[in-house]
């Protein structure tokens, strides 16, 4: 998604004179980056919330200003009501997403408080609009990028938030659409095994 951009492959060997599925799919996992590319699902507390998408320059800033402490790329996003699914490239000997995804928590969170929209806390008065907890997935090879980018990309039509990819507005998807990389009509992968993802039941 435009919220957060990161460089294409756009050298002369990426560019191929038949634009056909197989070359658009190994462009795609190019993208890979042995043993420093994660998959991660991050959700709030409260399924019901749809503040991740109520407030998505809110989370635009809590990106842009964590990477600009500490950078990362993001590969493949998409924002749903209540949680997102994002692969993340951290540089070389660098494995801290865990302070990262704290980073970009806590940046949002008091952006809305912020804002004046009411954030739930806990027991101990801290504020609790995320789950502690998120789902990490290391991404193993090439074709463990596609798996989990197309994961990422399909994620709106499993949501039943819209009947195709293209149509839901904060996906990398458009980035990718935009760059030749995948068809406008991406129709998407519904085979993946949710379990695999750490998606909510
Ligand atoms: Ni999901």
């Amino acid at each position: 998604m435009d919220c957060f951009p990161r460089t294409l492959p756009s050298s002369p060997d990426c560019v191929t004179l038949d634009p056909g599925y197989n070359s658009i799919m190994v462009r795609y996992r190019r993208n890979f980056v042995p043993g420093g590319m994660f998959f991660f699902t991050v959700t709030l507390d409260d399924r019901r919330s749809s503040a991740l998408v109520d407030h998505v320059p809110l989370l635009r800033t809590a990106f842009r200003k964590t990477r600009g402490e500490r950078p990362f790329i993001i590969d493949a996003i998409v924002v749903l009501p209540d949680h997102l699914h994002a692969i993340m490239t951290l540089p070389s000997g660098d494995s801290d997403f865990s302070g990262r995804w704290r980073r970009i928590k806590s940046v949002f969170t008091h952006g809305i408080v912020a804002s004046g929209a009411l954030v739930p806390r806990n027991h101990r008065g801290e504020y609790a609009l995320w789950q502690r907890r998120f789902w990490e997935h290391t991404i193993r090879d090439e074709a463990d990028f596609e798996r989990c980018a197309n994961y990422i990309h399909f994620n709106p039509v499993k949501h039943r938030l819209v009947k195709s990819p293209a149509a839901w507005p904060f996906s990398s998807l458009h980035r990718y659409v935009r760059a030749g990389t995948l068809p406008s009509d991406w129709g998407g992968d519904s085979g993946a095994n949710d379990a695999n993802f750490g998606e909510r039941r």
